[in-house]
């Protein structure tokens, strides 16, 4: 594939995903601006710079946009937290990253999660997999944040012309480490390649794909994939005889976020499976 012609901003650079794909995308060649509220732990790429700077701080974002033809949001807070934690690297955070995105003309790659669906039960046997159109069903307020960012998306898209693509990503860690990632695991190679594919297609509008590998057991099905031509390689299955005995709490195991769903939930115990109805 072809490096892009203008050069990348990378937030959240110096957390798990953020460190992988500066070394993957660097050792493609890319022009990397990486910021983090943390310093960079690595050794930088040659065609990398690091400045550290909070979410909250809208100058210092718009400055290092400047001349970027993407940003690839991955940075605020990432997993469950109070919600005043959340709050200021989150939501305010998004929307420094959306004017800075406004007024480079840049496309912006989300990082969204499969906690704004959380709260979808598993499939089992037939079921049908989700599809990208699916109702937001959020398990905290990390995952209602990530409902916010897709939904900034929506509106810059639609008003400013902003195109956005929100990957719903399921569990990208370097191998499956439960049961539930033999269905949401996605690999650190195919992370890249969407990455690639996301900032070099043509044109997206607003998108949401699933960040999943080719996973049998996935949970999701139909997104905008098509659009940028992204087809997952990987798939978690070489790891099912080491992980299909690991059975969680009764709330993780039902809902497809599984321990986010299951955080200070105070409902009654959730069985048998209608136990809910209706919606
Ligand atoms: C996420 O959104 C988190 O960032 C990550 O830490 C994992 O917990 C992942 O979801 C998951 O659902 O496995």
């Amino acid at each position: 594939m072809n490096a892009p012609s203008k050069p990348v901003l990378l937030t959240g650079a110096s957390g798990a995903l953020g460190r992988h794909l500066t070394q993957s995308l660097g050792a493609l060649g890319w022009a990397l601006r990486l910021t983090d509220i943390a310093p960079f732990p690595d050794v930088l790429p040659p065609s990398a710079r690091f400045v550290q700077a909070d979410l909250n701080d809208g100058v210092a974002l718009l400055r290092q946009a400047e001349g970027c033809g993407a940003i690839l949001h991955f940075g605020g807070v990432s997993v469950e937290r109070p919600f005043e934690e959340i709050l200021g690297p989150n939501l305010r955070g998004l929307y420094h990253v959306y004017e800075a995105a406004r007024r480079e003309g840049a496309r912006v790659i989300f990082a969204s999660s499969n906690h704004t669906i959380g709260f979808h039960e598993r499939p089992r046997g037939n079921d049908a997999k989700l599809d990208a159109d699916c109702a937001f069903r959020p398990d905290g307020y990390y995952g209602i944040s990530k409902v916010y960012g897709e939904m900034m998306g929506r509106m810059y898209w639609d008003k400013h012309g902003v195109e956005n693509i929100n990957l719903r990503i399921g569990s990208c860690q370097p191998k499956p480490l439960d049961r539930r990632m033999l269905s949401t695991w996605l690999s650190y190679p195919d992370l890249t390649r969407l990455i690639e594919c996301c900032v070099l297609a043509e044109k997206v509008g607003h998108a949401v794909i699933w960040g999943q590998s080719n996973n049998p057991t996935g949970y999701w099905g139909e997104d905008h994939r098509a659009r940028i031509g992204w087809v997952p390689q990987d798939n978690a299955e070489v790891w099912r005889a080491e992980l299909e005995s690991f059975i969680s709490d009764p709330v993780s195991e039902r809902y497809q976020g599984g321990a986010y769903a299951a955080i200070e939930y105070s409902r009654s115990a959730p069985s048998p499976r209608d136990h809910f109805a209706p919606e």
